[in-house]
């Protein structure tokens, strides 16, 4: 309040007030004055670089208007706020969704040509903010988007990573990660140096009792980093609302104990110092499904926890509300469990800081968090050493242990008879050292906790939680099948398929309403119609094929199937399963006479993932991907019937491209294991088809669109269970087949056969987890199925038009509603109508 200009001079101040270009020679002009003046570059010096950011500045300030002005509309309108905290969003680039999202892509096409580019190439200037590892911090991005343009009001919160997830380079047939320093230019984010909070590790807990006789704990002497915002403003599609991404990035604190070492001539221990408070947000740690216990991770997130917290509440204080009207005004919802600390960290501020007795603040806690879980993979469930956490952060654990005392109380109170019961639920893990099961304590901190296809929030209730159905009951838990934003999936990718479907449907209205698309199934017969989806789908493989062409120099015809398996490595998700099916493939091949050959639908089987640098089995599989690739891709007798292509840094740009321009993609998880998948979504929308398992959202998929527009095959995920147990005491067979694949590996036919002989023997030895030998004549027996399906291509054309009219429920539109009625109890703030607008 103190910072507002005086009633009298603003009247001048609105006269002044920043306008928006609205016109093609607005834009130009401003693109001009930003690679002139912020640029300080002219007429003479200007590349697509410098243009790349003439456009992107000039777009960044409609956006900054349009943000102001939310965020003056939600400070005097105060309504709930959600907050999702998520130590990744994946946004990919920025440019083309503001352009489209404000609907001024056209004129911006034309305003660049004036001065000598072209938009696609001033696009491709722009690194991708790759601040995430895969479907959690995509979906995390496409659920900003979708918040934005429903007009909730809604922040993300996350770390502004110096290095977000590494680049992939294949260096002979091998995986070498390079770092992604990608801030050398980005003018999507704002810099809120006088937003800066302190955040505290280390030190320890002073008790003591003040004249009331009120017991107080004080968390004290610890070491001090900073918290400084980072602002990334984001627009909806098709509406003014432009939400707020606050990235916190740590600074060594100016403190006291600084400018001591300074002083006294520690000049190299004090930018030491520094040095080590910045290392916390420097990297994002690149693991997908999968925790590693490091210090360093654990304070970042206690780093951002503490930090979006400390904003959270502030904000809250302005409106000078009742403490009881908290969980009223504010939604947090915890994205996986990374920002667990957010829990006994609210608590702690509400006790220790404001007051409150154990019950009230507990209860405000309870209502405020909801929890999203993402995977029931061992592996990836995350759990703290108690010493650890002892050490970094000695209040929480306190809190944490109180947290724990007064639920298995309630617990043992409730259930005397079941004595197993409370150490099947105990936050705290009874093992050499005591761990703290994180995922416990978000079921136990939170009002809902949500799983995010069907099956996987079945699973959650069987499995993993299943002592805490018994305690809470059902209603706490629930399912939110995820969804994917038609603006970026659909529109921005496929641009002419989105126009397609507008001219056929009237209009854009499915981009904000998906289920609109189900209209397209009233142009099935429709010749013009099914000819141009067609063409359209062709046109996009010819612009993969030259992509591949330009990346990895493998010539491939766009006339074949696409087959198509992008996603990150991970031996669940069996991309060793494909590329043993590849090999197969091959062999077969080779048998077969020239007659034969010539009945063969021509495939190109297209990998991209990256794998995480400790993960050695999945580097194996890309190594023998790309081993496969130059034996196949050579092979004269083989020619076009068959290649292979590892496309190199997978990332969301470059899924841009490859999506629209699928025939078939890969969704093949061993039954039970992936929680939900969205590229599945974002394939079928570009009108491909899917091979897949019964898991995550295939299965819905499936229900939407109908069981004979998919393929698919493998054990369901009850029965994997039984198999896992009958290959270590039933003994194992493995699939002839397979076996035959696995003779020529060994034979050398790849390469080295020392370097598989791991992943080999993960099956033949070593219990075959993943049941790839139990489903490989599955799977064979179906990649047979979709070459014949193929070949009838008016069949298949009428199947891909089906399923995307069909997914209409994918959208993440339709996700964010459902949090917002099911979890957040939240409404929309649509912008204020402007005068004369
Ligand atoms: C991933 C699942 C995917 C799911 C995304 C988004 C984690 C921990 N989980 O199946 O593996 O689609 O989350 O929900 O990364």
């Amino acid at each position: 309040v103190e910072a507002s200009i005086p009633e009298p001079q603003r009247e001048a101040w609105k006269k002044f007030s920043a306008q928006e270009f609205s016109s093609k020679e607005e834009f130009e002009k401003e693109v001009v004055r930003h690679i002139e003046t912020t640029l300080a570059r002219s007429l003479f010096n200007c590349d697509e670089a410098a243009a790349y950011a003439g456009t992107a500045l000039a777009f960044r300030d409609r956006l900054v208007i349009e943000w102001n002005k939310t965020q003056q509309n939600q400070t005097f309108a105060d309504p709930k706020r959600v907050y999702y905290l998520s130590l990744e969003f994946l946004m990919g680039r920025a440019l083309d969704n503001a352009m489209l999202n404000v609907g001024m892509k056209d004129i911006a096409k034309e305003g660049v040509s004036d001065l000598g580019f072209r938009m696609e190439d001033i696009i491709s200037q722009e690194r991708d903010a790759a601040l995430g590892n895969g479907g959690l911090g995509r979906l995390a991005a496409c659920f900003l988007d979708s918040l934005a343009t429903l007009n909730y009001p809604a922040w993300g919160y996350a770390l502004r990573y110096r290095y977000g997830i590494f680049k992939q380079e294949i260096i002979d047939g091998y995986q070498v990660e390079i770092p992604d320093y990608w801030l050398d230019f980005n003018p999507w984010e704002f810099p809120r140096h006088d937003v800066t909070v302190d955040i505290q590790f280390y030190g320890n807990v002073r008790k003591y009792m003040d004249d009331s006789g009120k017991q107080w704990s004080v968390w004290e002497n610890g070491e001090i980093v900073n918290a400084v915002a980072y602002d990334a403003p984001i627009p909806g599609y098709g509406t003014k609302t432009t939400n707020n991404l606050r990235l916190w990035s740590s600074k060594a604190s100016h403190g006291e104990f600084d400018f001591t070492k300074f002083n006294s001539g520690e000049y190299e221990a004090s930018v030491a110092d520094q040095q080590r408070a910045e290392t916390i947000s420097a990297v994002l740690y690149p693991n997908d499904s999968l925790e590693r216990g490091k210090e360093l991770r654990l304070k970042q997130q206690y780093f951002w926890c503490a930090a979006s917290l400390s904003d959270i509440v502030r904000r809250f204080k302005k409106s000078k509300k009742p403490w009881s009207e908290f969980p009223n005004q504010v939604a947090i919802q915890l994205n996986d469990t990374h920002p667990t600390l957010a829990i006994p960290e609210l608590q702690r501020i509400l006790i220790d800081g404001e007051g409150l007795d154990w019950e009230e603040a507990w209860s405000i806690v309870q209502k405020t968090f909801g929890y999203t879980n993402h995977t029931v993979l061992p592996e990836a469930l995350e759990k703290w050493s108690v010493p650890l956490i002892q050490h970094l952060l000695p209040r929480h654990l306190q809190i944490i242990y109180e947290i724990n005392a007064r639920f298995l109380q309630w617990v043992e109170k409730n259930f005397p008879k079941d004595r197993d019961m409370l150490a099947s639920v105990s936050i705290i893990e009874e093992t050499q050292p005591k761990m703290v099961r994180m995922a416990y304590l978000a079921v136990i901190g939170s009002h809902k906790v949500n799983g995010v296809a069907e099956l996987h929030s079945d699973l959650i209730k069987t499995t993993i939680f299943k002592d805490f159905v018994k305690i809470y009951g059902p209603d706490k838990f629930t399912n939110v099948t995820n969804g994917i934003t038609p603006r970026r999936w659909l529109h921005q990718a496929n641009p002419r398929l989105s126009e397609l479907f507008a001219s056929k449907l009237g209009g854009y209205d499915f981009l904000t309403d998906l289920t609109l698309l189900h209209k397209l199934e009233n142009f099935l017969d429709d010749k013009d119609f099914r000819k141009e989806f067609q063409e359209i789908k062709y046109a996009n493989k010819v612009r993969l094929t030259k992509y591949i062409k330009e990346a990895q120099g493998i010539s491939v015809n766009p006339a074949s199937l696409f087959d198509i398996q992008v996603k990150r490595m991970h031996e669940y998700k069996r991309q060793q399963l494909n590329v043993f099916g590849v090999i197969h493939r091959y062999l077969q091949l080779k048998d077969m006479s020239p007659e034969e050959r010539k009945k063969v639908q021509p495939r190109v089987s297209i990998f991209g993932g990256k794998a995480a640098p400790g993960y050695w089995m999945a580097k194996t599989v890309i190594h023998l991907i790309n081993q496969v690739s130059a034996v196949v891709n050579a092979d004269k007798d083989i020619g076009d019937l068959l290649k292979v292509v590892f496309l190199e840094d997978y990332n969301v740009s470059k899924a841009e491209i490859i999506v629209p321009a699928s025939d078939i993609s890969e969704h093949i998880s061993t039954a039970g294991t992936e929680a939900s998948g969205t590229s599945n979504m974002k394939f079928v929308l570009n009108g491909g088809l899917v091979i897949g398992t019964c898991d995550g959202a295939n299965i819905e998929i499936t229900r939407e669109v109908g069981e004979d527009n998919i393929f698919l095959f493998g054990n369901l995920a009850e029965d994997v269970e039984d198999l896992r147990h009958a290959h270590f005491y039933g003994g194992f067979e493995l699939d002839p087949q397979l076996q035959r694949v696995f003779d020529v590996i060994r034979n050398g036919q790849f390469g080295d056969a020392g370097q598989f002989s791991a992943l080999v023997n993960s099956i033949v030895e070593h219990g075959d987890y993943y049941l790839v030998s139990d489903d490989f004549q599955s799977y064979v027996e179906t990649q047979n199925k979709i070459d014949e399906a193929y070949k009838n291509q008016e069949k298949w054309l009428t199947k891909t038009i089906t399923c995307v009219a069909r997914m209409g429920f994918f959208s993440s539109d339709r996700c964010i509603e459902e949090y917002a009625q099911e979890i957040w109890n939240t409404e929309p703030l649509p912008p204020p109508k402007e005068n004369g607008a």
